[in-house]
């Protein structure tokens, strides 16, 4: 029977960089998920009798949360959802079975790479038909939902048995649970040459990736272990966890510390990498050599041609405002455009679907292409070796090679964490009155030839979006960008960016802190971070 719930509104249920993001005990409380869940569906129009896909990261919470959504989409009226068993779906692998499966659209829950488990975080975010996260007219239309919403429609059918697979039915509507893993798989099997992959599994290259105890874990198996045939034990903490073991599914330099180890042992394998909690980002780590996500962007763009997916060249290349200009000296080179965008891959989605970009990706550990509508981090593995198995060449001589063709572009991003809101305003507002000004002591004998409050006009559907972040780009192409966070969900998180281009290859060695050392000096001293925060040091480095 469908029953009509009446509920009150929740005053934070505002989506932020992707999707809405609270504390587990948040997402608890009486009615939180449901009315955020209905406003969604009264956000949309015309989804009666399509299809919507389910599926989340497989973090504390999800079992409860996806029997909730299935019972609201039959109870609103969808005509069949597409569940991953187990309750179980990556990002990535959402986007492509909304696509294949021509379905309205879908609802991942995921908190992506925040930590999980009862005190971690749970969340909630809605994709489109195009199988990418939903573009600011829907999250605005969702949230303005949110703040009036007096009732939510549920059946009060018993629970979905999510660990089998096959068909059910609840109030007409049907309900599939699926293998996760088969449609996601078969993709990556068109796009890459696993033959060469596979040959070279056959031979002496080892590799290790690391799933964090998260959501990539099943799809790693299934790919390099079962299918490219590498050794049994090259995926580790390969099964999802409630709580991700107690770690942190965030693969960075911090988070994925014992990966990082490994590959500058004597012992390391060939090829390092990870995921994070819903498997769409991407650490790469070749022996000695960490590549930054903004180098791997640039790479993987300038070497995607060796790829069949991508042999007869790529459209443009997108990638996010603070991201690097690596892939910018890339798509001059190959004579496409390169787009900039604000944070989140939402933005991406309009680009992908026009043909104008192919490739995209974000310093956050993100790259993707016109495969699906999310980034997607075991993707950007398999391109990878699929490159690996074609140069036959280390992932550090490729590097360096990039380096010497394009010149380097020294980056590193600095976090400063759950530092207080009021604070984190100040320190945002403090540097805001600098811009458009000439005369900023802090910046020294540095040249600035612009400094705004970045926004973004999309080129497709002459959308705006405006304060996306404050710049400070330098007469010889280095910038300073601070923004905050839109993912966290404790106090704010300032994210400081910081670049400098490096033509010179005998300056091109040597480690990142150091080269950048003047930049970062002046970062800190403009934005009286010590002052303002406390801090003394960034919580994270990547
Ligand atoms: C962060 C990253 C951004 C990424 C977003 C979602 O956002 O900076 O590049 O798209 O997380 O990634 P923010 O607002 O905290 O800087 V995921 O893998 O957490 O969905
Ligand atoms: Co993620």
């Amino acid at each position: 029977m469908i029953k009509t719930v009446p509920t009150k509104p929740f005053a934070d249920q505002k989506p932020g960089t992707s999707g809405l993001r609270k504390k587990v005990p948040v997402f608890q409380q009486k009615n939180y998920s449901e009315n955020f869940i209905q406003s969604i569906f009264d956000s949309l129009e015309g989804f009666k009798g399509k299809t919507l896909v389910i599926g989340g990261d497989g973090r504390f919470h999800n079992r409860e949360v996806i029997q909730t959504a299935v019972k609201m989409a039959a109870a609103n009226g969808f005509g069949r959802v597409l569940v991953g068993q187990g309750g179980l779906l990556s990002t990535p692998a959402a986007s492509h079975v909304i696509r294949k499966h021509k379905a309205f659209g879908g609802i991942v829950l995921s908190a992506s790479h925040n930590p999980g488990g009862p005190d971690g975080d749970f969340g909630i975010k809605y994709n489109i038909s195009n199988g990418g996260p939903a573009p600011e007219k829907i999250t605005e239309a969702v949230f303005a939902r949110t703040k009036v919403i007096d009732r939510y429609l549920i059946s009060d059918a018993p629970d979905v048995a999510l660990d089998r697979i096959g068909t059910n039915e609840i109030e007409g509507m049907r309900v599939q649970v699926f293998d996760p893993v088969a449609d996601y798989q078969a993709l990556m099997e068109e796009l890459f040459d696993f033959d060469v992959i596979r040959d070279m599994f056959a031979g002496t290259f080892r590799m290790r990736f690391d799933a964090m105890h998260a959501i990539t874990g099943p799809y790693a198996r299934a790919i390099l272990e079962k299918t490219l045939g590498a050794p049994e034990g090259t995926v580790v903490n390969g099964t999802p966890l409630p709580d991700f073991g107690g770690h942190h599914p965030d693969p960075n330099l911090v988070h994925a510390k014992a990966l990082h180890d490994l590959m500058m042992a004597k012992e390391a394998p060939d090829f390092g990498a990870a995921s994070d909690g819903d498997g769409d980002r991407n650490l790469i780590i070749g022996r000695n050599i960490f590549v930054t996500p903004s180098d791997s962007l640039a790479l993987l763009s300038a070497n995607a041609h060796l790829a069949p997916g991508y042999a007869k060249g790529i459209a443009g290349i997108a990638r996010s405002m603070p991201t690097s200009m690596a892939a910018d000296r890339v798509a001059e080179r190959l004579k496409v455009k390169c787009y900039e965008t604000p944070t989140g891959w939402k933005f991406f989605g309009n680009l992908l679907d026009a043909g104008l970009a192919t490739i995209c990706g974000e310093e956050s550990a993100g790259t993707g292409s016109n495969h699906v509508r999310e980034k997607d981090g075991l993707w950007a593995v398999l391109l990878w070796l699929n490159i690996l198995g074609k140069r036959k060449e280390s992932v550090e001589n490729i590097v360096f090679q990039h380096w010497r063709d394009y010149g380097r572009n020294f980056y590193t991003r600095h976090d400063y964490e759950e530092v207080d809101t009021e604070r984190a305003n100040g320190l945002m507002n403090h540097i805001r009155g600098f811009l458009g000004k000439t005369d900023i002591p802090p910046l020294g004998s540095k040249t600035l030839v612009k400094s705004d409050d970045f926004a973004y006009h999309d080129p497709v559907d002459q959308s705006d979006s405006k304060g996306q972040g404050l710049r400070f780009l330098f007469k010889d192409g280095s910038r300073i960008i601070y923004r905050l966070s839109g993912t966290g969900t404790a106090g704010a998180t300032i994210r400081v960016y910081i670049e400098r281009y490096e033509p010179d290859p005998a300056k091109q060695g040597g480690d990142t802190q150091a080269a950048l050392s003047d930049l970062i000096a002046i970062a800190r001293n403009l934005a009286e971070i010590e002052t303002r925060t406390g801090r003394s040091a960034p919580t994270v480095i990547t």
